[in-house]
């Protein structure tokens, strides 16, 4: 829980943290963070997660990505940009089953420098 609070993501995942389902440990790029480019994007998660649906957003709308994993839970998870990011801020955007069976999400952002 502190790792989440540290991250930002408390407020997205706070009504669901009693349960001992999988949590959100580490992104790329990090929460808050402002990076030069973005090669990849992922996940980290202390307990397998099903990732459902994830969506990255701009400014100018609906940012194409695409899954380097798949839908079998993991611990890890990985997207990549199809074109490359243009500056400005982001916000990724997850939806996903936890291994205790609980639907979870969360989100992230950050901004790509000029
Ligand atoms: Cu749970």
């Amino acid at each position: 829980m502190i790792k989440q609070t540290l991250l930002g993501l408390a407020v997205v995942l706070a009504p669901m943290l009693a349960a001992a389902h999988s949590n959100s440990e580490a992104t790329t790029p990090a929460e808050g963070a402002t990076v030069a480019d973005v090669p990849e994007l992922s996940m980290r998660f202390d307990d397998p997660m099903r990732i459902v649906s994830v969506t990255l957003t701009s400014t100018d709308g609906d940012v194409e990505i695409e899954r380097e994993t798949g839908m079998e839970p993991a611990t890890e998870f990985r997207a990549l940009p199809l074109e490359e990011l243009t500056p400005g801020s982001y916000r990724f955007d997850w939806r996903g089953m936890a291994s205790d069976g609980h639907p979870m999400q969360g989100s992230f952002s950050f901004t790509v420098a000029e």
